[in-house]
């Protein structure tokens, strides 16, 4: 019998070149694996049953290649993607390894750091395009501090702005048509770093000058890091057209940046964000963003690759189940409005002001009705559990 959780092209599944050839290095320890040459993790993640690779310029090319070299490294890497059927839908710059950037990328003291952090996004764009990818990510890992007598904030977000603007500009230029997606990060590796939600990016993109241009790329532990209901921000993203990727992982909060496999912490959360992502026919990449543990080699990283993808195909047929469930509809049917003569409150004109105004309630009743989510909940659990 085919395995029913096999992962296809149609689910978009796509990881970074820094997530299966993350070397399990951390502030403590040293790396534990050999590097991952691209071509290997582009095998691997094919092999795996991955529809997509994404990558910082870095993870490809690095930083002090020549022209020539680059263009070798490109060529090879493209050829490994084709003889794989991978596709690259999403890029991105890497803005947060290199010392030059200790005080911040496009929001740094220093005029000649920000427009080497604006020159260096634009050769990423180039090799974005040069990849096919269409969607560009930006994650400002060093915008931030740790004093904040380093600069006024608002200053700061006025040079993101000025460089996402002049980002924009370039693409618009160069005919490129890319996306740009903004992902939000409360701490880690600065103290404290500017845009710390996915709702704070939400409130900077209608500030900029091509809006339509840039959307949100949530990451699921970055949200939880900051003690944040992951389903809420993505939902709101999807709700103004701005949920342009994701990143899926997980985390414990108020931990470290732990970058877990998808659903190993949360399974509840993921849960409802598996759902809603599916309920809402979300078709973008659904990106991995995430690590083996440190105490694995290759084989525990495609385990890895592997274990989030089944976790989210896994988690969609629960959803299903739970969708299909009768007692479960019977029970979210009576949540509604049922039988009721409540004045509406949408569309004001003056006679729904005055039905509005001039409608009794019984508060006290409204207030002693039960509503049922401890039974739904629990069914939910069991539906989650296997016990249904
Ligand atoms: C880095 C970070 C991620 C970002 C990547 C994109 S790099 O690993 O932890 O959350 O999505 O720059
Ligand atoms: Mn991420
Ligand atoms: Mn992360």
């Amino acid at each position: 019998m085919p395995d029913p959780f096999a992962p296809r092209p149609e689910h978009k599944f796509s990881f970074g070149l820094w997530t299966v050839g993350n070397r399990g290095r951390d502030p403590f320890g040293d790396a534990v694996r050999e590097p991952l040459p691209p071509e290997d993790a582009v095998a691997m993640l094919s092999e795996a049953g991955a529809w997509g690779v994404n990558l910082h310029d870095n993870d490809l090319v690095p930083i002090d290649a020549s022209p020539s070299e680059r263009d070798r490294i490109v060529a090879g890497f493209r050829r490994a993607c084709e003889r794989h059927g991978m596709v690259v839908p999403m890029a991105t710059v890497n803005l947060f390894f290199d010392p030059v950037f200790r005080d911040g990328a496009f929001t740094a003291n220093d005029p000649r750091v920000r427009a080497y952090a604006v020159q260096k996004t634009m050769r990423a764009m180039d090799l974005a395009v040069e990849l096919g990818a269409r969607i560009f990510v930006l994650w400002g890992g060093r915008e931030g501090t740790e004093t904040d007598a380093c600069r006024r904030p608002d200053d700061a977000i006025k040079r993101l702005r000025e460089a996402v603007n002049f980002l924009c500009e370039y693409s618009v230029d160069r005919r490129y048509g890319l996306r740009f997606a903004l992902e939000a990060k409360p701490n880690e590796p600065r103290g404290d770093i500017y845009m710390a939600t996915t709702a704070a990016y939400l409130a900077f993109i209608p500030t900029l000058d091509h809006p339509e241009m840039v959307g949100v790329n949530p990451e699921v532990a970055h949200e939880q890091m900051a003690g944040l209901n992951v389903l809420h921000a993505v939902a709101q993203a999807w709700e103004a057209g701005k949920l342009f990727h994701i990143d899926l992982n997980d985390q414990f909060p108020g931990r470290y940046d732990q970058d877990f496999r998808f659903g190993s912490a949360n399974v509840k959360s993921a849960f409802w964000l598996v759902k809603f992502l599916e309920e809402v026919g979300y078709d973008g990449p659904r990106h991995f963003d995430a690590h083996a543990y440190r105490t694995e080699d290759y084989g525990g990283v495609c385990d890895f690759a592997r274990g989030c993808m089944r976790t989210y195909l896994v988690l969609a047929e629960r959803a299903r189940r739970w969708r299909e469930d009768r007692e479960i509809q019977t029970l979210v049917a009576s949540l509604g409005d049922g039988d009721h003569d409540a004045p509406a409150v949408s569309a004001y004109s003056p006679q729904r002001r005055d039905a509005l105004l001039g409608a009794a309630f019984d508060r006290a009743a409204l207030a002693r009705r039960g509503l049922g989510y401890e039974r739904l909940d629990q069914l939910t659990m069991d539906v989650l559990l296997g016990a249904r």
